[in-house]
């Protein structure tokens, strides 16, 4: 400003993991991330992310701040240009986040953090966007994050324009409205070795499975919908399992193959299909990392997080409710 006094304005979001029910990978062709398919998610209540945006006329470019590490930017500024082009400022910005669990290893940490950043970075830069608004912003950060501006269920659409504008989720069931639980068996905190974005782009070249991945989508959606309406809980379990064992088909049969298993991973699956066996309604997903997560249901996490913890391999396991969505918190 003209009498010299800092121009600086900032704001805090809380935005809190997912995890895909029926998963999404793969993209529509162009820019803007478009994702080939739909998807339905839950949000984790134990598992956030915090972030705070501050821009600040004094920088002269963008900086973040991971966990307390200097972060890379490359993906961040493309983000924030999207939030100055849209606030008309171009000021440079400081982000500070910090996720309350391990980082790049398979717990959707892009879903949290680009879910938190939409909402402090466009809160900072004086914009009042809505949910809907936001979540495609978020989208554009990463596919799986325009999911966790919603709290409870979520729907994210695949959408068929363009311009993206049809591409956002939406809420289905608030946590409270059937109160499922979820156990995360922690098997290895290493960042992974493939990120989502380069695992699933060009898929079509890449797999002779992705046609028929894609071909199937929208059935799945749609049995998910109704078996979650219903608070079928079994059809759920079976979907979710089915999605996720489809999922890492598809990423075996991509050149490379993607394994994203360790044995921890596998015995954990197989613990899970045993307390089922033994009467335990569960039922196990895995994203694109070793971790597993079991879907209980209510009333059910604690006992299924105590046989998890014994399974060998398994180094830590969190069990949480459903989460609530993106807020701002300061
Ligand atoms: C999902 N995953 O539906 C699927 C299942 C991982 C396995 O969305 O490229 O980090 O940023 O849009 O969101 C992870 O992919 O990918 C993901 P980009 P993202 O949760």
């Amino acid at each position: 400003k003209a009498d010299g006094t800092l121009i600086m304005s900032q704001a805090t979001a809380r935005a809190h993991s997912n995890i895909a029910l029926i998963k999404y990978w793969g993209k529509r062709a162009g820019p803007r991330n478009l994702p080939a398919v739909g998807s339905i998610s839950v949000t984790l209540g134990a598992l956030y992310t915090d972030t705070t945006v501050v821009f600040d006329d004094t920088l002269s470019a963008d900086c973040a701040q991971l966990d307390d590490k200097p972060a890379d930017t490359a993906r961040l500024t493309p983000f924030l240009d999207l939030v100055r082009a849209r606030a008309g400022i171009d000021t440079r910005a400081s982000i500070v986040s910090a996720n309350n669990f391990p980082t790049g290893a398979g717990l959707a940490s892009s879903a949290s953090g680009f879910a938190a950043l939409s909402l402090a970075a466009t809160r900072a830069a004086g914009l009042e966007l809505d949910a809907r608004e936001l979540s495609i912003l978020s989208r554009q950060g990463s596919g799986s994050a325009a999911r966790s501006i919603f709290g409870g269920f979520a729907e994210m659409h695949r959408g068929t324009r363009d311009d993206g504008s049809d591409a956002f989720a939406e809420p289905m069931l608030e946590p409270e409205d059937w109160p499922v639980e979820i156990v995360v068996a922690i098997t290895d905190t290493a960042t992974k070795s493939v990120n989502s974005s380069i695992g699933m782009s060009h898929l079509d070249e890449r797999s002779d499975y992705y046609q028929a991945w894609v071909d199937h989508s929208e059935s799945d959606l749609a049995a998910m919908r109704d078996a979650i309406a219903a608070r079928d809980f079994e059809t759920v379990g079976a979907l979710t399992e089915m999605s996720c064992l489809k999922l890492h088909g598809l990423m075996m049969s991509t050149r490379p193959g993607l394994i994203y298993w360790n044995p921890a991973t596998v015995a954990a699956m197989h613990a899970v299909r045993s307390l089922r066996e033994a009467g335990t309604p569960v039922y196990f997903t895995i994203d694109a990392g070793p971790q597993v997560k079991a879907l209980c249901a209510p009333g059910h996490g604690e006992a299924v997080a105590r046989e998890l913890a014994d399974v060998p391999g398994v180094l830590e396991t969190r069990r949480t409710a459903l989460g609530p969505a993106a807020r701002v918190i300061a």
